[in-house]
């Protein structure tokens, strides 16, 4: 395992629509694993592949002890909507409020190349979607308002 630079806002890659997974092997799982390194160094909850240079659909949420990793995911349903502040680790320094679907169901392959559906409310919806988004070339920036700047952590 080993941690990966995350790419940051301004870099095109960012934008671009991210590709089907057409195998996953053993070079897919490793960028899996290494996208989770690389979350849990920053305390991120959520990461996905393109931040780490990888144009292909995948990404990972992790909050609390909910931990859920999709390739080709697909949003299936959403309900309602919520508001609240997000940040992102391709975009260091800032947050701001963006509009979201209360409850997401969302299906994808999971490592073992198996179709799992996941249903979700509240910050895993928010999550789901933020990283679903990353994997369409869009960043919550696009989205937010109230948009301010905050202390970047100083790691230690
Ligand atoms: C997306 O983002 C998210 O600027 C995941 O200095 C965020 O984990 C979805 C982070 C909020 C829903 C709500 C950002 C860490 C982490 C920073 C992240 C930073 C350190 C962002
Ligand atoms: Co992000």
């Amino acid at each position: 395992m080993a941690l990966r630079n995350v790419v940051c806002r301004g870099d095109e890659i960012l934008a671009k629509k991210a590709k089907e997974v057409k195998e996953i092997n053993g070079r897919i799982l490793e960028i899996l694993d290494d996208m989770r390194e690389t979350m849990h160094e920053s305390n991120g909850i959520g990461i996905a592949a393109p931040q780490v240079g990888i144009l292909k659909q995948m990404f990972i949420v992790e909050v609390d002890d909910t931990f859920i990793e999709l390739i080709n995911p697909k949003i299936l349903e959403t309900e309602g909507t919520q508001v609240d502040e997000e940040g992102c680790l391709s975009v260091p320094g800032f947050v701001g409020k963006v509009e979201r679907p209360q409850y997401v169901k969302i299906s994808g392959l999971n490592r073992e190349g198996e179709t799992v559906v996941y249903e979700a409310t509240d910050l895993v919806a928010r999550a789901l979607c933020h990283e679903n988004d990353h994997l369409h070339g869009i960043l919550f920036i696009d989205k937010a308002f109230d948009i301010r700047d905050v202390e970047l952590d100083v790691e230690d």
